[in-house]
């Protein structure tokens, strides 16, 4: 395929570089990427080793003291290069987010252009990390504070966003002055090898060291372990599932690490009889079923006041039905596939229980099968009359399902369904009433780190901070004043006169 050829995909590729040598480890076992888009098989990789990461280790310490003397803004004009060769391989690698992965192409070249945008905008921060000057207490002194770059700051990214989530952490943390170790999803290890390949060209054009872009595919039982673990790397940002973010956050915490964790989310919406349904229903229909349902922030639970009810679940149920479902490569499509066959009995047995525990199908639910579904992994999306408190309603299932229910009095009742389950991250109002939405987004309003007002939940901008609250994990990403996650903050108080005055007014005299 030329596709491959062109990003310098092998049949066979290795899965750990320093960003300028690849290891030739063939002992860890062969993953071999098959396309949920057709079923066909890509390519393969070979998993790393424990002493290919520990070699990774050693190269990015070394290129760290590097690093850290490079100024800012040249640093920033490395990430500029950067940027410059993703918009020119923007149309295949956005292609093969969209092979490997199988959301839409729209949605890959989306992705990619979220890379690009993260570039330009650690680009402009390069020229700025500002921080504070204080004023001292004390005659003759000065206090300010500034910033430092960490060291190795590592991405564990997930197969839903192969590269984009990857970049907001890889080129904030660049120009701040770390080096960057990257182990991607082993579902989608392919887009990430291409990636890093681009990457790598441009770290070649400018004579740089080896390991400051660094790449490890291998298991998480081994691999991700060690990296947790280990103590040479102060930071690392994880987007995962709850589950895998909470002994992560946990092992990292023991070890006095930093960690952002980008975990699960609840997302809903509330419409209430002020939305404009023209904007609405685009909106919620896209957040539930684009992506098949899995992105962190896909839409799950739609909030409706009891007095519209009947006709929104009407008029979704007939959106439902004039989905178009198919190959995501193919620009017609609505829905793409769901991963792999796991992700389909996931999708399947919330179906069950949430009808165990009296909710009904209103659509969907089925896997399709025959001509253009060989992969086994197409499912209908399914539209489903749920309540908030129901166990599953209260998951978070990767996969296209929308919960809707009804909240009969004021906003505040549709705030405490919106707060009402474990996850925090995102979160939408449709209304045109300057109330209900200024309420939405007061301190008693959502609790959630991202909040929209006439916006679905998903597709977040670069330039604000990506993220949310309690099993979310707290973490951000991207844009806003991100970047000093990545740095250490030191304060600094310089005496520049002839006498020790001691603060607090503290007399000490020998
Ligand atoms: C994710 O699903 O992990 O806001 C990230 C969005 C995208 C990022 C999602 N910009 O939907």
């Amino acid at each position: 395929m030329d596709l491959l050829n062109e990003l310098k995909i092998e049949k066979k590729n290795y899965g750990a570089s320093t960003g300028q040598k690849w290891f030739t480890t063939e002992d860890q076992g062969e993953l071999k990427i098959y396309t949920p888009t057709t079923g066909e098989y890509i390519a393969s990789v070979y998993q790393a080793s424990e002493e290919d990461y520990k070699k990774i280790i050693t190269s990015s310490l070394e290129a760290y003291q590097y690093w850290i003397k490079v100024p800012a803004p040249k640093r920033g004009e490395i990430v500029r290069q950067i940027g410059i060769k993703l918009r020119e391989n923007k149309p295949t690698l956005g292609a093969l987010v969209s092979y490997e992965m199988g959301k839409s192409l729209q949605e890959g070249m989306g992705e990619v252009q979220e890379m690009i945008d993260i570039c330009d905008f650690a680009v402009g921060l390069s020229r700025q990390l500002y921080a504070n000057m204080m004023q001292s207490e004390r005659p003759m002194h000065r206090m300010y504070e500034q910033y430092h770059p960490l060291g190795i700051v590592a991405t564990i990214s997930a197969f839903n966003f192969p590269v984009a989530v990857w970049a907001w952490n890889a080129m904030v943390a660049a120009v701040c002055g770390n080096v960057n170790l990257w182990k991607p999803s082993s579902k989608v290890p392919l887009t990430a090898i291409a990636t890093h390949k681009i990457v790598a060209q441009v770290l070649k054009e400018n004579n740089l060291p080896e390991g400051l872009f660094t790449l490890i595919i291998g298991k998480g039982s081994t691999i991700g372990e060690m990296l947790i673990n280990d103590t040479n790397i102060p930071m690392v940002s994880v987007t995962a599932s709850t589950h895998v973010g909470r002994h992560a956050g946990q092992v990292i915490a023991k070890r006095f690490g930093k960690a952002i964790l980008e975990l699960g989310g609840n997302n809903a919406i509330i419409l209430t009889p002020d939305a404009d349904l023209k904007v609405a229903i685009p909106a919620i229909v896209f957040g539930a079923v684009g992506t098949a349902g899995q992105r962190c922030t896909s839409t799950r639970r739609l909030i409706i006041h009891e007095s519209m009810y009947e006709k929104i679940k009407d008029s979704l149920i007939k959106a439902y039905n004039s989905l178009k479902i198919g190959n995501p490569l193919d620009e017609k499509n609505h829905v793409g596939p769901l991963i792999d066959k796991g992700t389909v009995v996931v999708f399947q047995d919330a179906l069950k229980k949430v009808v165990a525990e009296g909710g009904k199908i209103l659509t969907g639910g089925e896997l399709l099968e025959g001509k253009g579904y060989e992969s086994g992994c197409y499912v209908k999306p399914a539209l489903v009359e749920a309540e908030n408190h129901y166990e599953i309603v209260q998951e978070e299932t990767f996969a296209p399902i929308l919960y809707i229910m009804k909240y009969s009095g004021s906003i505040d009742e549709a705030i405490k369904l919106n707060n009402g389950v474990k996850q925090g991250l995102s979160s939408s109002i449709f209304t045109n009433n300057l109330r209900e939405a200024e309420a939405f987004l007061s301190a008693w309003g959502s609790d959630c780190g991202i909040a929209n007002v006439n916006i679905g939940t998903s597709g977040a901008e670069i330039g604000g901070a990506f993220g949310g609250e309690k099993e979310t994990g707290g973490g951000r990403e991207a844009g806003s004043d991100v970047w000093k996650c990545y740095m250490r903050r030191q304060t600094n108080t310089i005496n520049y006169g002839t006498t020790l005055p001691l603060a607090q007014g503290i007399k000490f005299e020998i």
